[in-house]
């Protein structure tokens, strides 16, 4: 949609929603191409829970990038059902669909990710992430010419989010594909989400890597007070387990793990914030919230 109050003409805005299986690197991407960290990366699967908007303003055109969680096979609880459709409506909502996979690999959440892209008739660029961990590089000749048969991608644009490789080429290739409009958002913004957001995630990340594979999916993080006081942010945060026998797990012996994971949480918000902050954490139980529709929908999970 162009306009007269375009700020310059071939001006072009508009949102790609980055979409593919868990673990593939989209939300490592999303901070690449922001160059920021706005969304949580662990290496577990099924990591990125809602919608991240992630806005980046350039010149010639605004990119108003959507993360998403990894759309899988699986969704037996609520709020696995609740992450695929958090994912389908982003993409349903978006201009352009960036459907991210990792070099040499497909399988069938991969083609269930496709499967989506197709059935909402959304223009597509792949986003063939993890190149890094391939070699010699002609091992993606093949692999890339697999890609382009499945379907009439518009681009296939090998990166590496974690080394930062071809993120430019990336990035130019999704602008060229957005439609012709005037900016969405005013320069500056970053993102839709607020700092309670983003600090209950941060802890959930923190959280996640310490925990490694011992409370698999059944954490939230909820921020329950956010206050100014002395020059501080005064932070209170629920940490939400879904049984009992895990909240000792996660409080670890005499404290230990939560006093770690308020450590490393606080000094990391202390650079993303950009001022300090004082974190209270306390574990308590809800049975079975993943699987109650109304905690989560209290926890912001629709
Ligand atoms: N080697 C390599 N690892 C990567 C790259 N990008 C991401 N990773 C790793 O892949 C793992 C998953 O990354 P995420 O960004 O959380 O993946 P995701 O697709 O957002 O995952 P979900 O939110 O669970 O769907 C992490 O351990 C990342 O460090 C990359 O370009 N190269
Ligand atoms: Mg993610």
């Amino acid at each position: 949609m162009s306009s007269p109050g375009a700020p310059a003409a071939g001006y072009r805005s508009g949102f790609a929603a980055l979409v593919g299986r868990p673990n593939v690197g989209k939300s490592t991407l999303l901070n690449a191409l922001i160059g920021q960290k706005l969304s949580i990366v662990t290496p577990r699967p099924q990591t990125t829970r809602h919608r991240i908007l992630g806005v980046l303003t350039l010149p010639q055109a605004q990119i108003c990038f959507v993360d998403t969680p990894g759309l899988h096979a699986q969704a037996g609880r609520a709020l696995n059902k609740a992450m695929n459709r958090t994912a389908a409506t982003a993409l349903a909502d978006a201009d352009l669909a960036v459907l991210v996979v990792e070099a040499g690999r497909w399988n069938n959440e991969d083609e269930l990710a496709l499967e989506r892209i197709r059935e909402g008739g959304r223009a597509a660029v792949v986003a063939v992430n993890k190149v890094d961990q391939v070699r010699p590089r002609e091992r993606l000749l093949p692999y890339l010419q697999e890609l382009a048969a499945r379907h009439a991608f518009l681009a296939l644009v090998p990166v590496s989010a974690l080394k930062e490789t071809n993120i430019g080429d990336l990035r130019d290739t999704i602008a060229t594909h957005l439609p012709l409009s005037p900016p969405l958002f005013p320069d500056g913004e970053l993102t839709d989400r607020g700092p309670a957001f983003r600090i209950a995630e941060l802890i959930r990340e923190k959280l996640t890597l310490e925990l490694n594979q011992e409370v698999p999916y059944g954490i939230a993080v909820e921020v329950e007070r956010l206050q100014e006081q002395d020059g501080q942010l005064q932070v209170d945060a629920a940490i939400w387990v879904d049984r009992e026998g895990q909240k000792a797990i996660v409080i670890g012996a005499g404290g230990a793990r939560l006093k770690r994971v308020g450590r490393s949480a606080r000094l990391a918000l202390n650079g993303i914030l950009g001022r300090r902050l004082h974190l209270n954490l306390w574990v308590k139980v809800r049975e079975n919230w993943a699987d109650n529709a109304r905690a989560l929908k209290e926890l912001g999970l629709e």
